[in-house]
C-alpha cells in the first residue's frame, strides 16, 4: 500500500487525483484463521492491529456487522483523558493516551490528535474534594494533572459563566494533555493498517452463532457462512451480552442509550474541552466550528442508538446555564449509542469460561479514549494469555468483590 504524505497529495493533485488506492480491501471471508475479532470498532480493530505490529499474528478477520465504526466508535464526543483514580485505570488509560501522541505517525493516517487540554468543572464542594484527590493520585501515578482555580478556568474558557445560576464554578481538574481525535479516522487508520499487514476486515457480517467443541471455541456462524477459528475476540461495546449468550455465558453488565448532538458551525470561541458533570453536559467545538455537546445515559436499557428526548432537554439547559451564548444556537443533530456498562464503571478485558474466548467490552461512556491502550492490552493478553495492563480487569473481579469503582472518573451520570 502506498503511503500517505505531502508529496502523495502533490503527485495525486498532478495527476487530478486518479492513483488513490482503495485504503483498505474488501475481502469475503476464509474458511478459517488463526483468531477471528467480532467487531469491528475501535477496540476490535485495535486488537487487530495490536495482534499483527506488535507478536506477528496476521491471519486475523475482524468481522463487522454493519459498518466501519458504524456503532459507538463513530459516535461518541472524541474526548481523551487518563484522570481516572484508581492505579489500574490510570495505567490503561495513561498509556492509551500516550498512544494516541503518536497514533497518526505509527498508522500513517492523520486521526487529528488534538491535545487541547480537558477541564472537569467542580461546581461541589464535594467535587472540588474529589477532583483534588484525583490530582494527588494522578500525580503518584505519573499522569500529568492539576487542580485549577476559578480564575485559571474563566481564563482557559472565556465563554463560561463561572458564576452560574444554580452552581458556581469553584475550579476544576485540568488535564493540558488531554483533548479529542477524529473519531472515524480513528477506525479507518487502524482498518487500514490491518489491511496492509494482510489481515481480513469484513464488513455487513454479523455472527450469529458460536461453535465449541469440549468446551473450546472452534469457529462462528456468520451471514456470510461458517467460519473456523482458534482463538476469538469478543470486542462489541453495546451487544456484549447478546454475543456472550452464544457462547454460553452471561456478562455483569447494562446496555443503554447515550446521546449527543451538535450545533451549527460557529467562529472558533473554545479552545478545550469542558465537562460539567453536577450540572450534566460536555462540551467542545470540533474543527468545522460545530459545538459538540452529550448527555447523560437514558434510565433503562434499550438497544435503540437514539436516546430520549428529556435527555436532551436537560442536556441543553444545564450547557445554557454554563455557556449562555449558546442558547442562540441551532442544533443540527442528534443522535445516540448503546454504551456497555458495568456496576464499577471500568472494562473488562478476560479470559472467559470458554477456553480461546476473549471479551474485551463495559467501556461503558468512556472508552474512545481508551481504544489504542485498550488493543495494546488486549492483544497481549489474547497472544500470551495474561497481560499486566488487564489483570485487573478480568470477570473474576465481579466473583471477587474487587471492584475498580471509577463512577467519578467516568465523567457521564449513569
Ligand atoms: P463499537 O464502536 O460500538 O464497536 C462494536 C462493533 O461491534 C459495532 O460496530 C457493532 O456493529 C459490532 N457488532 C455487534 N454485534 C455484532 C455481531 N453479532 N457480529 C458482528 N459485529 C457485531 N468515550 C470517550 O472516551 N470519550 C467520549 O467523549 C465519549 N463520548 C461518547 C458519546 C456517545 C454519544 C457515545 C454513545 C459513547 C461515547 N463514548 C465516549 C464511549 C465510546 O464511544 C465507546 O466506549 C467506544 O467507542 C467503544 O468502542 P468499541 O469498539 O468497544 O465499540
Ligand atoms: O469519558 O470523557 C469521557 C466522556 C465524555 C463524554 C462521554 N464520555
Amino acid at each position: 500500500m502506498k503511503r500517505y504524505s505531502a508529496f502523495a497529495i502533490a503527485r495525486e493533485a498532478a495527476r487530478y487525483h486518479t492513483g488513490w488506492e482503495r485504503a483498505w480491501r474488501a475481502p469475503e471471508p476464509k474458511a478459517s484463521y488463526d483468531v477471528i475479532i467480532i467487531g469491528a470498532g475501535g477496540h476490535g480493530l485495535a486488537t487487530a492491529y495490536h495482534l499483527g505490529k506488535n507478536y506477528g499474528i496476521t491471519n486475523v478477520a475482524i468481522l463487522e456487522k454493519g459498518w466501519l465504526g458504524g456503532g459507538n466508535t463513530g459516535r461518541n464526543t472524541t474526548i481523551i483523558r487518563s484522570n481516572y483514580l484508581q492505579d489500574p485505570s490510570a495505567a490503561i488509560y495513561e498509556k492509551s493516551r500516550s498512544l494516541y501522541e503518536t497514533m497518526s505517525q505509527d498508522l500513517n493516517y492523520n486521526v487529528m490528535f488534538s491535545p487541547r487540554g480537558v477541564i472537569m468543572l467542580a461546581q461541589t464542594h464535594h467535587e472540588v474534594r474529589g477532583y483534588q484527590r484525583t490530582a494527588h493520585a494522578n500525580a503518584l501515578q505519573g499522569v500529568t494533572t492539576e487542580f485549577i482555580s476559578p480564575e485559571k478556568v474563566r481564563e482557559l474558557v472565556p465563554i463560561i459563566n463561572i458564576d452560574g445560576p444554580r452552581y458556581p464554578v469553584l475550579g476544576g481538574l485540568w488535564q493540558a494533555r488531554g483533548g479529542t481525535a477524529r473519531h472515524d479516522a480513528v477506525a479507518w487508520g487502524y482498518a487500514r493498517a490491518c489491511s496492509e499487514m494482510g489481515m481480513d476486515v469484513i464488513q455487513k457480517c454479523e455472527v450469529t452463532a458460536i461453535r465449541r467443541e469440549g468446551g473450546k471455541v472452534v469457529g462462528v456462524d456468520t451471514t456470510k457462512g461458517a467460519i473456523d477459528c482458534a482463538r476469538l475476540g469478543i470486542v462489541v461495546a453495546g451487544h456484549s451480552g447478546d454475543v456472550t449468550a452464544m457462547a454460553g455465558f452471561r456478562l455483569p453488565i447494562e446496555s443503554v442509550a447515550l446521546q449527543a448532538l451538535v450545533s451549527e458551525p460557529i467562529k472558533p470561541c473554545m479552545d478545550v474541552v469542558v465537562m460539567a458533570n453536577t450540572v450534566h453536559g460536555y462540551m467542545s467545538q470540533s474543527d468545522k466550528g460545530e459545538m459538540v455537546i452529550g448527555g447523560g445515559t437514558d434510565g433503562y436499557n434499550n438497544y435503540t442508538q437514539r436516546g430520549s428526548f428529556h435527555h436532551i432537554e436537560e442536556t441543553v439547559r444545564a450547557l445554557i446555564e454554563t455557556f449562555p451564548m449558546i442558547s442562540r444556537l441551532k442544533m443540527l443533530r442528534q443522535w445516540g449509542g448503546i454504551v456497555d456498562v458495568t456496576g464499577d464503571r471500568s472494562p473488562i478485558l478476560s479470559k472467559t469460561p470458554v477456553e480461546g474466548v476473549f471479551i474485551n467490552c463495559g467501556w461503558g461512556t468512556g472508552g474512545f479514549k481508551a481504544i489504542p491502550g485498550s488493543g495494546w492490552a488486549m492483544a497481549e493478553l489474547m497472544a500470551k494469555g495474561h497481560s499486566p495492563l488487564t489483570e485487573e480487569f478480568s470477570l473474576d473481579r465481579f466473583r471477587a468483590g474487587k471492584f475498580i469503582d471509577e463512577s467519578v472518573a467516568a465523567g457521564v451520570a449513569h
